[in-house]
């Protein structure tokens, strides 16, 4: 198998690396310059566990590398970003442009697999943008100058993608020909996990569907956390009471959702379908003003300090790892740190080594050392349950004011 992976991120970069360790010939894409010197120096340009290892190895047998330039290849795997735009509209311009970086090499007989996470229809999308390039090459099936389309979408969760990559079940759709059944040939090089054979456009809706399943669930419990505050109850304490029940399992509130993944995805859904998609677009809107919520309690508790230190625990959209996409817990430092008239805001996040740039402009937010910053605020801000805070015994912070956004100290205090 020679296999040129497109997009090397979160997704592209083990995908890539799983299959050359499993023996295929694999060339991995990126316009990224930084990135592609990474690869080929056998590094890792982000934090996830397990990477580093497989790809130092990958690289170091000759069997994975990486370039700015599409190869001619056997098989495509593209897995570049589907953010959206303007109002919640899917943005397919990464697709495009991977489409037209892909078409001038094809000849004929290729397997191109989507595994981008996208809106119903974009595999479609991807293979007529390439047929726009390619007026010489078809969809027609076995034709010399067949080209073969599936969807195969990635369903592994960041800090385990090394693991489920291996083991997840994968959904694979098939958009023209057998192309289904050659793209599960190529993922079966890694996986051990069930293939389940479908059409493109239900594959897409239906990693779509398991994101929004995800979200209104997120959503109930994040409801619930600001009903029960309002009620002077302890969210925590109901939660664990209800899922006592052998049919409820509820699942834990927080700051907001984050991600690039459980925040974007039902947006897809809600623009395919305006009308209908109400609970989904709704509870989309319940976990997006979880953070303002969390502002409106910390914010007076600042005012009543005139230069108030804030030690924000946390900055990641989840916990140990280092990935800051639409985290709730950043876009609440970022908006303390702008509505702060006064004091500083201590962000401790042991992920990271220094502070994104939009936490720099206003001067007031230090990336600070986990206990030096416990030492030095008035209020506590935990914002993600990252191991190294939740290990922590909180009980000598009684001078202080904490709110934990997650739980994580409850059962310890
Ligand atoms: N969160 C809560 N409460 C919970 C669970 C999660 O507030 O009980 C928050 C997290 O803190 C985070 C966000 O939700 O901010 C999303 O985290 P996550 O761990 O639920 O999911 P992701 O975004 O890391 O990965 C998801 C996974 N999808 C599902 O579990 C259905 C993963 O399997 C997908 O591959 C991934 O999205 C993706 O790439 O689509």
């Amino acid at each position: 198998h020679n296999v040129a992976v497109v997009g090397l991120g979160y997704i592209g970069l083990p995908t890539a690396a799983v299959l050359a360790s499993a023996g295929a010939d694999v060339t991995g894409v990126d316009i990224n310059q930084r990135t592609v010197d990474f690869v080929n120096n056998g590094e890792v340009p982000f934090v996830e566990p397990e990477l580093g290892t497989v790809l130092a190895g990958a690289v170091s047998q000759g069997r994975l590398r990486a370039s700015l330039e599409v190869p001619s290849a056997d098989a495509y795997i593209v897995a570049v970003p589907t953010p959206f735009k303007g109002d919640h509209e899917p943005d397919l311009s990464y697709i495009q442009a991977a489409a037209e970086s892909i078409a001038p090499t094809l000849n004929g007989g290729e397997l191109v697999i989507l595994e981008s996470t996208s809106p119903p229809g974009a595999t479609e999308f991807m293979a007529q943008a390439i047929l726009d390039k390619r007026s010489d090459l078809t969809l027609e099936a076995d034709r010399p100058n067949t080209v073969y389309f599936a969807h195969c979408p990635e369903r592994v969760l960041p800090g385990r993608i090394m693991i489920e990559l291996r083991t997840n079940d994968r959904i694979v759709g098939t958009l023209n020909g057998n192309a289904g059944e050659r793209a599960r040939d190529l993922y079966q090089l890694f996986c051990d996990g069930e293939f389940l054979m479908t059409d493109a456009r239900t594959a897409e809706m239906a990693k779509l569907t398991e994101n929004a399943y995800r979200d209104v669930n997120i959503a109930f419990a994040n409801e619930l956390s600001v009903i029960a505050s309002k009620l002077n109850i302890d969210v925590w304490e109901l939660i664990e009471l209800s899922n006592h029940h052998p049919r409820v399992n509820i699942l834990q509130p927080g700051p907001g959702v984050g991600g690039h993944c459980i925040a974007v995805d039902p947006w897809f859904i809600v623009s395919a379908a305006p009308e209908d998609a109400r609970l989904i677009r709704n509870a989309r809107e319940v976990n997006d003003s979880k953070p303002e919520f969390v502002l409106n309690h910390v914010l007076p508790k600042a005012e009543r300090f005139k230069d108030p230190v804030i030690a924000a625990l946390g900055l990641a959209f989840k916990p140990d790892i280092d990935d800051l996409r639409e985290s709730p817990a950043l876009n609440i430092v970022k908006s303390l740190s702008d509505r702060l008239p006064s004091g500083c805001i201590l962000a401790v996040e042991p992920n990271i080594e220094e502070l994104p740039a939009s936490l720099t402009e206003k001067g007031n937010v230090e990336l600070a050392e986990f206990e030096d910053a416990l030492d030095r605020a008035d209020i506590i801000l935990l914002l993600v349950d990252h191991t190294e805070f939740k290990n922590y015994n909180p009980r000598g912070l009684n001078s202080k004011i904490v709110y934990d956004t997650r739980g994580a100290w409850r059962s310890l205090r």
